[in-house]
């Protein structure tokens, strides 16, 4: 497996079906397919799938994410490739702090829309960003998760942007997208604020059979909690608690997870916080035992609790060690 480039992010899925996980690599001057041979070694299949991320408009765009999913359920795995901001070496321009020269803020550089590539099922792919309505939308992504919301409304996926709002794609299944962050609530936070979001995951932390969405972001952000409703996204950072322990740091990465392996709905008397540090579980421990009861606002407190809790908690990597829920040695919760 030779890489190329910067290589940004990653993501893994078996695309042809053959039993055996491929790897595909989005990055600022090449993106990457491997194909698993099943015997250890991995072939570079890029230029014949069609996935280099060359666009017709912008040439090769600087992609951070990738995702796969099956947006025309037709067995095949298709992807979603978020691009960040255009960007060269030939047209960067020198920006200063307290006159060095620095990176350049985000704002600095225009936006690119994300792409999708249909799986054609014979080793190759169709760029059908324009035909499906994505590249339309032109953002500054950074992250992508994907939830299949069927019991109630169908959101598909949803991009995360740095400090320009999030996107949430509807998929129409006729193989369009409608973009419908502003109108289900998610495009900004609870201030109306864009925030420098980066991580993202889009599943159920609260048992009510509807996945909702958590970003990462800097530093002073605090990281979006949006609670799904059914019709819409509620912004519950604040009373779930993950506004007064995310505001400190700055993440990336974004997961949420069951760290206990005990499985849902259940609360018990170790639920602590979104937090590592003892002070603030003192702080909120009394909240976590009002969760078991099954008020939402505390109930998210106990869900991201760990050592016990019993429901999904969330977790971010940071720059300053923030490593969400604390995490236990013994049984299934070893770490
Ligand atoms: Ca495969
Ligand atoms: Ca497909
Ligand atoms: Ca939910």
């Amino acid at each position: 497996m030779q890489g190329k480039g910067y290589g940004m992010g990653v993501s893994v899925a078996d695309y042809d079906n053959d039993g055996f996980e491929d790897i595909y690599l989005p990055g600022v001057n090449y993106n990457q397919l491997l194909h698993n041979n099943g015997d250890g070694t991995f072939t570079d299949v890029t230029e014949k799938a069609g996935l280099t991320g060359i666009d017709k408009k912008f040439g090769k765009t600087w992609a951070i994410s990738a995702g796969w999913f099956d947006y025309d359920n037709d067995g095949l795995l298709d992807l979603l490739v978020v691009n960040y901001v255009r960007w060269s070496v030939e047209t960067e321009r020198p920006c200063t702090t307290n006159n060095f020269r620095a990176y350049c803020s985000p704002d600095a550089y225009q936006g690119l829309p994300d792409m999708l590539y249909h799986n054609n099922g014979d080793g190759t792919f169709t760029d059908v960003s324009e035909k499906s309505g994505i590249a339309k939308h032109v953002g500054k992504g950074m992250g992508v998760a994907f939830a299949d919301t069927t019991a109630t409304v169908t959101w598909t996926c949803s991009c995360l942007t740095t400090r320009f709002r999030n996107f949430l794609f509807h998929n129409e299944h006729n193989g369009t997208f409608t973009e419908t962050g502003i109108l289900n609530g998610i495009a900004y936070n609870e201030n109306g604020k864009s925030i420098a979001g980066m991580g993202c995951d889009f599943k159920d932390v609260d048992n009510d059979g509807r996945p909702d969405i958590f970003v990462t972001g800097m530093v002073g952000d605090t990281w979006p909690l949006f609670r799904n409703r059914g019709r819409d996204f509620q912004d519950i950072t604040s009373s779930s608690g993950i506004a007064r322990a995310s505001a400190p740091y700055t993440a990336w990465g974004a997961g949420i997870f069951d760290f206990d392996n005990d499985g849902w709905r259940t609360c018990s008397r170790r639920a602590r916080p979104f937090s590592t540090t003892p002070r603030r579980s003192r702080t909120c421990r009394p909240s976590c035992r009002t969760a078991c009861s099954g008020t939402w606002g505390e109930e998210v407190c106990g869900c991201l609790g760990a050592g016990g809790s019993g429901v999904p908690g969330c977790a971010a990597a940071s720059r300053r060690g923030f490593r969400g829920p604390e995490q236990r040695t013994g049984r299934s919760t070893s770490w």
